[in-house]
């Protein structure tokens, strides 16, 4: 389904009242209020194809309805999300989840509605039906030779698969890794995924790059052979300039501090990108922001000082992406949920008084410091977010507007009540 600019406009103007004095509110205490509408109408996270269904447990599966039942579908849906929000231009797709059985055909469905491709994802944590090797033990780390090829090979065709959709870059994430101490030579599975890695590296187009994801456990328990980001930043260097570092929100241990980390992969020039979600306890993939909002502020702080400081552009230069999992809300409503808290967090960075917060480091002054970070991060900047979505053609509450205008309701009718999506 697709929703009229008409049904947009009409809602934006029931809200106009509030928003606006609102807007006007918050706008006259902010510098440059043009430039950072701006950005933020610039700013846009591409939605994962494997997000747009329910996710599940090892325990159970609790199917929502309406799910998109094809590559189709799961492009219709992100040009709802898209539609509403106007900031979820492209799509990530995971291979062989998602093959394009007709590229150019799903070129033109997807520029229709405005959209183009993220990253393409390689997939060696499961085996396919037809797979001659296991990756029960590993695919690009695995001690033999014809597994590693495999893993190699398959990577090389989702590549290929991007290039057919004008995707740029290649997003590697490892599930290799060891259950027991005693159960892997480190060195030998370190060496064994950069030699891998190398021969995927060889086959990267020109202008492609390659982004290495850590995880530090999960579904290995005792090691990960990407387990942080020194090892991935390891590899990444190894490998060269198109290699870099993604950092996945949900892929640190409690109380990591991940805007340091963050800050120092961009000052190398190795920040890949990220996959945005939040997390409580190991759990990773929960909506962005629900459980630790501040810590995403503190992100987009380092990213928006380290940014301007290599003169980099926020919108293009690093790949934003969301990777979660919903598996008990609305998909679709939890990816609006997760883009909106993405956005708050990049508006509060814009609005810090950055000369005062470097003014107040250069003398020490911690309590200032700390005043400054809490003043952006307090304000409530959703009117400008809001202002955002609207002036680029989306709506001001695009939750409220996708239930009142029975989106959900409008799916099932079309594809059915019990329909299950490709991915995990
Ligand atoms: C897994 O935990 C990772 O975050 C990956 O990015 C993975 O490829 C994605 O979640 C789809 O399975
Ligand atoms: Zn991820
Ligand atoms: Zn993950």
């Amino acid at each position: 389904m697709q929703i009229e600019k008409q049904i947009i406009d009409e809602y934006n103007h029931q809200l106009a009242g509030k928003h606006q004095r609102n807007f006007e509110h918050l706008a006259a205490d902010i510098a440059d209020i043009d430039n950072v509408l701006k950005k933020l109408m610039a700013f846009n996270v591409a939605i994962p194809s494997w997000a747009l269904g329910t996710g599940g447990t090892r325990f159970g599966r609790f199917s929502g309805g309406g799910e998109p039942r094809s590559l189709e579908e799961k492009i219709a849906d992100v040009g709802v999300i898209n539609a509403l929000n106007r900031s979820s231009n492209s799509i990530s797709l995971h291979i062989p989840w998602d093959i394009p059985d007709n590229a150019a055909s799903i070129k033109s469905l997807a520029s229709e509605l405005g959209l183009h491709f993220d990253a393409v994802n390689s997939n060696t944590f499961q085996d396919q039906p037809d797979q001659k090797h296991s990756y029960k033990f590993g695919s690009l780390h695995h001690v033999d030779k014809e597994v590693r090829k495999q893993a190699i090979q398959h990577n090389i065709e989702v590549i290929k698969y991007g290039v057919q959709l004008n995707s740029k870059a290649l997003s590697v994430w490892l599930a290799d890794g060891s259950n027991f101490p005693g159960q892997l030579n480190f060195r030998g599975a370190f060496q064994n995924t950069l030699e891998s890695l190398e021969e995927i590296y060889n086959e990267l187009p020109d202008d492609w790059k390659i982004w290495i994801e850590y995880k530090p456990f999960e579904p290995n328990f005792y090691s990960t052979t990407i387990g942080d980001w020194g090892q991935s930043y390891l590899l990444s260097s190894k490998l060269g300039s198109k290699a870099a570092t993604l950092v996945d929100l949900g892929h640190h241990l409690p109380n990591t501090n991940i805007e340091q980390i963050v800050s120092l992969l961009l000052m190398e020039g190795k920040l890949a990108g990220f996959h945005f979600n939040d997390s409580k306890y190991g759990d990773d993939d929960l909506t962005v922001g629900s459980i630790s909002p501040y810590q995403l502020f503190l992100i987009f702080n380092e990213l928006v000082e380290g940014m301007d400081a290599r003169g980099m552009t926020h919108a293009t230069d690093i790949g934003w992406m969301i990777d979660a999992s919903h598996n008990v809300k609305d998909p679709i409503e939890d990816l609006l949920q997760s883009v909106q808290a993405i956005k708050i967090a990049y508006a509060q960075a814009l609005i810090i008084d950055k000369q005062a917060l470097v003014n107040a480091q250069q003398n020490n002054d911690v309590a200032i410091a700390q005043e400054i970070l809490q003043q952006a991060y307090r304000t409530d900047v959703r009117p400008l977010v809001a202002e955002a979505s609207k002036r680029s053609g989306g709506s001001i509450d695009p939750i409220s507007l996708f239930r009142k205008i029975n989106v959900r309701e409008q799916l099932i009718k079309e594809r059915g009540l019990k329909t299950v999506a490709t991915g995990l």
